[in-house]
């Protein structure tokens, strides 16, 4: 199993987490982003949207090639079934991959924006957007509040719900949004019990 990747990028991580959840053993492919590897024909045959995580497969008997790091981690899930990230009951699961959905679609943008200020000059940021931004990332946690009152984890045990959110949320607080964790307890304490997990932790992007 091959795993394409690269060390600044949200969403492979969620698949790095999961591999390591389930002890999966992958070689990661550190894809040239910065120099612009996903936009050569090489790497659009993996694929033709050029965005990475891209996982290849050949140890199910078939050979596969997936892009969308929801598929792949559902196709993890389903090939290697232990130890579960998806919970038993169909309620339980809508829900799961519910806020699956959810993290990358309305999350992941106003973060994106927000983090302009990590790679661009200070005289190019568009500092109303980028308060726009940290207000929407803030009314986004309070969606997932009350999820956490009481619980541990988004839907049941840790699930792909938490694995979603994980790379979008463990590091808001050095990104210079640790104001938006502190004023919402359960969120906090949900943003250090994933950080705790040995997986998230090996997949940090930042320094220990
Ligand atoms: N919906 C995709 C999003 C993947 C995505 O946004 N990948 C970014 C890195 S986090 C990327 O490869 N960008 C390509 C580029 O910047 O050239 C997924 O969930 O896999």
């Amino acid at each position: 199993m091959r795993l394409y990747w690269h060390p600044f990028s949200i969403f492979p991580r969620r698949v790095r987490i999961a591999l390591r959840e389930k002890g999966i053993a992958c070689e990661e492919v550190e894809i040239d982003l910065p120099g612009g590897a996903t936009r050569g024909a090489e790497f659009r045959r993996l694929n033709p949207f050029g965005q990475v995580p891209v996982l290849a497969d050949e140890s199910g008997g078939e050979s596969i090639v997936i892009y969308e790091s929801l598929a792949i981690l559902e196709y993890l899930e389903e090939r290697h079934p232990a130890p579960p990230l998806l919970p038993r009951g169909p309620a339980a699961r809508a829900r799961t991959r519910q806020l699956m959905l959810t993290s990358g679609d309305y999350l992941a943008g106003p973060l994106k924006r927000w983090l302009t200020r990590l790679f661009t000059p200070e005289a190019a940021w568009d500092r109303a957007d980028q308060e726009r931004a940290a207000v929407e990332i803030g009314e986004h946690l309070d969606v997932l509040a009350p999820l956490l009152a009481g619980q541990p984890y988004l839907v049941d045990d840790f699930s792909l719900a938490d694995i979603a959110y994980a790379p979008l949320v463990c590091d808001l607080a050095a990104c210079g949004l640790a104001h938006l964790v502190q004023s919402r307890p359960p969120v906090g304490a949900w943003i250090e019990t994933l950080r705790a997990r040995p997986s998230v932790r090996a997949t940090s992007p930042l320094p220990a």
